[in-house]
């Protein structure tokens, strides 16, 4: 029985019964985030082949040149998201401002997401994975009311639920409901996602590290002093560009992730709320851990701001609270330490 296949929807609406209160509209938002993952994918594996790939002459909030893929995942996110009826605003890279969405047949939706729609995006045109991260918080204003911006403005550890589907050699959905990490692999023969990675466990420390080498003269001292190490260790260096790529692959076999602060970005470049915050729950969840460059849990940090930025290091456990031990010794500033 246990090769049986067991498809999202019905993992889904098994697990509803971990939630006391759970009355079907997560059930009903994941399902839709599913529908979106499979409408994205789809245009994502053709993308070569019609006029999808390149760049809008625009640019987002956070001065990214958009990929028309973006724009287009961007909006089939919030189109399925408005049909779910669960979901009454998002937030999302693509975007300065939140965007609330009508209640569908007067029913006042609990939910807010945030989302990347298209995580590492500039890998498209040269056909590297990429990725769409999201996070689910119940509103914090009634729900009646106008949604706010503090609906949004809230702790990783209010995240109802979170994951992130990766476009690669296949596309895998990894979510959290906060009982654990599944995965699920779109099987296109039958356009189901199928349960493949029964509850997630990152191993406590890994073979890999993944940080981009290109700015190690502009990271600060403990982090050169770590990456230092972490190759003197003949740890193997993987690093996509693709957070969600990187990310999953840390999951699967162990390992750490870092994007520490640079001169160009002197906070951190990664987002918050929509890739920080999502994907350290994930993190979390399996087993590993996620702090900032000062040492603070991602999940414990508050946000001021929809596309606040933050340094990042997370992983296996073990590696992580090594790379804690760089920090104690050679940073000159004093750790956050949560
Ligand atoms: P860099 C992609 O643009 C992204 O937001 C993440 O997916 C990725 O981890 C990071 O930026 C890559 O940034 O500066 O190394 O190119």
């Amino acid at each position: 029985m246990e090769n049986r296949i067991i498809t999202l929807d019905e993992f889904i609406i098994r697990k509803q019964k971990d939630f006391s209160y759970a009355t079907g509209e997560l059930t009903g938002l994941l399902r839709d985030i599913g529908v979106a993952a499979k409408i994205v994918n789809r245009e994502v594996n053709k993308a070569g082949l019609v006029n999808i790939l390149g760049t809008e002459e625009e640019s987002n909030s956070s001065g990214d040149t958009v990929q028309k893929l973006d724009m287009y995942a961007n909006q089939k996110l919030i189109d399925c998201l408005r049909n779910s009826g669960e979901c009454c605003a998002i937030a999302s890279e693509e975007n300065e401002d939140f965007v609330t969405i009508p209640p569908v047949e007067d029913k006042a939706a609990k939910y807010v997401v945030v989302f990347d729609p298209l995580d590492g995006s500039s890998n498209i045109d040269v056909n590297v994975s990429v990725g769409t991260i999201f996070g689910i918080y119940r509103r914090q204003s009634g729900d009646n009311d106008t949604v706010v911006l503090d609906d949004f403005l809230q702790k990783g550890t209010d995240l109802i639920a979170a994951g992130y589907v990766i476009y690669g050699t296949s596309t895998i959905l990894v979510y959290s409901t906060g009982n654990g990490v599944n995965g699920f692999t779109l099987d296109p023969s039958i356009g189901e996602f199928c349960l493949s990675h029964r509850d997630i466990k990152i191993p406590a420390s890994g073979g890999y590290y993944s940080v981009n080498q290109g700015y190690y003269l502009k990271f600060d001292l403990e982090m050169r002093r770590y990456i230092d190490y972490c190759s003197d260790s003949n740890l193997r260096l993987r690093y996509i560009g693709s957070m969600v790529s990187d990310i999953h692959r840390i999951l699967i076999q162990g390992g750490i992730f870092l994007y520490p602060n640079t001169r160009k970005y002197p906070k951190g470049k990664l987002r918050l709320l929509y890739e920080c915050n999502p994907l350290s729950f994930i993190m979390e969840q399996a087993g590993g851990k996620a702090i900032n460059t000062k040492l603070a849990r991602i999940l414990e940090m508050e946000p001021r701001e929809l596309h606040q930025r933050s340094t990042i290091v997370m992983g296996s456990p073990d590696m992580v609270d090594e790379m804690k031990e760089f920090v104690m010794r050679y940073s000159t500033e004093s750790p956050t330490i949560v």
